[in-house]
């Protein structure tokens, strides 16, 4: 299967400019760039596919340009809805900076095999009139106006700042076009109309011999239409301090079946063959979570190391075996994020504060689960119906963990 073949069957194809010429063209090596703006101070799990897609660009053997738009976070690409509240300055060039780290991470930039830019460096320098001179001239309103993402705000509005976005990301790419060979652009399906913006600028300015393209992938989405990157509505962030590496594993492990196989195919290095395995097991037994762990255990590995990933695998078990003992106060509080917390007092009455707090519907019922060896507190079960909560309990003074039945955790804040 040649490289263009393996992106069509990973389902990373959506939109391309010239499908036969760039199959042609990706048989030898070529320059390929995928830009990001620094719209926060952490990728998320919906940039990963763009950027694993780049690496895999990298693999086969091409030239990668990772772009981080220090320039068009200034401006704002138009979204569907409505318009976007400026970002400070000193916030985009701090975005910057934690974007960057985080690419260098996940992409070999030894030996040249990637390059990691910032637009700034170029747009930043063109003063207005010759902006409008040298690169609007080329945008009449009518095409502009067509494009999806500006069409769609023409009855809710669009401020002249982000109308003019798509130029400036024509610009570039006529930039990498002309200083670095970058014949490529890639991004999701949402930025197919700039991509024809500057498929059409580079036409416009070099003439017709000069030939780029264009290609977009399909949004990761979910079978069930919901989107695909959040948990609780929270986004599944990169950076190990907004998203930790476990629940970033916790997120992967958790995908339902009938989307695992799809998101191993767009996120995955494994090759078909292993993919396919991958699958007969989620049919044949469902229960063993192959492919999720699969899936989650690559990606926690590369996004985040191999201490991360041990430490996620750890705190995993230990939570379902319940030997809670064996994770540090850091680890438990990680893997107990979720966990219903409760503040309760020291010196009360166990049972007392069970109910209070409606771990337990009654007192009879905490007294039959002690009786039964089902509750336990920081791992040890807890056979005392007369016990009283004390500050030995605790870990770290500060909690303590009560586990009811074999799954439920709670937090016991005493302070
Ligand atoms: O020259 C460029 C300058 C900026 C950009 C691209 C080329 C960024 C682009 N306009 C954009 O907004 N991208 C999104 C972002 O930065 O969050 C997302 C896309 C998504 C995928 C991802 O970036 O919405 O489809 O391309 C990498």
């Amino acid at each position: 299967m040649n490289f263009f073949d393996e992106l069509n069957w990973r389902g990373l194809i959506k939109d391309c400019t010239d499908v036969e010429g760039l199959k042609e063209r990706l048989k030898t090596p070529v320059t390929c760039y995928c830009g990001i703006d620094p719209t926060a101070d952490s990728l998320h799990i919906g940039h990963l596919q763009q950027v694993l897609l780049l690496r895999r660009y990298q693999q086969a053997g091409h030239r990668v340009i990772a772009l981080c738009g220090g320039a068009t976070g200034m401006i704002g690409d138009p979204r569907p809805t409505t318009e976007r509240s400026l970002i400070s300055l000193e916030d985009v060039a701090h975005n910057v900076e934690c974007i960057k780290k985080q690419l260098s991470s996940i992409l070999d930039f030894s030996d040249d095999k990637a390059l990691l830019l910032n637009n700034h460096d170029w747009l930043g320098n063109i003063t207005m009139l010759h902006f409008l001179r040298d690169y609007g001239k080329y945008f009449s309103v009518s095409y502009m106006i067509a494009k999806d993402t500006i069409a769609s705000r023409l009855d809710t509005g669009i401020s002249f700042t982000e109308f003019t976005y798509t130029i400036l990301q024509a610009a570039d790419w006529l930039h990498l076009y002309q200083n670095y060979d970058c014949e490529l652009q890639i991004g999701g399906s949402d930025q197919w109309g700039n991509l024809v913006s500057g498929n059409d600028l580079i036409r416009k300015v070099c003439g017709d011999k000069a030939k780029v393209y264009g290609i977009t992938s399909p949004l990761i989405t979910k079978s069930d239409g919901s989107k695909f990157g959040k948990s609780e509505g929270e986004n599944i962030w990169l950076d190990p301090n907004k998203t930790s590496p476990y629940q970033f594993y916790q997120f992967i492990i958790n995908i339902a079946d009938e989307d695992i196989i799809n998101m191993l195919q767009k996120l995955s290095f494994k090759t078909k063959e292993e993919i396919e395995e991958l699958e007969i097991e989620v049919k044949e037994r469902p229960h063993l979570r192959k492919a999720q762990k699969a899936l989650a255990e690559e990606l926690t590995l590369l996004v985040h190391g191999q201490e991360a990933l041990d430490s996620a695998l750890k705190i995993t078990e230990t939570l379902f075996k319940g030997n809670i003992k064996d994770l540090s106060p850091k680890e438990i509080k990680d893997g107990l994020k979720d966990a219903k917390t409760f503040k309760v007092e020291i010196g009360n009455n166990l049972v007392d504060e069970m109910v209070k707090t409606k771990i337990v519907s009654s007192k009879r019922e905490a007294r039959q689960l002690i009786s039964s060896g089902s509750i336990s507190l920081n791992g040890d079960k807890m056979m005392d119906l007369n016990k009283v909560i004390s500050i030995e309990d605790s870990i770290d003074n500060e909690f303590i963990i009560l586990r009811k039945g074999k799954k439920n955790y709670f937090i016991l804040n005493l302070k």
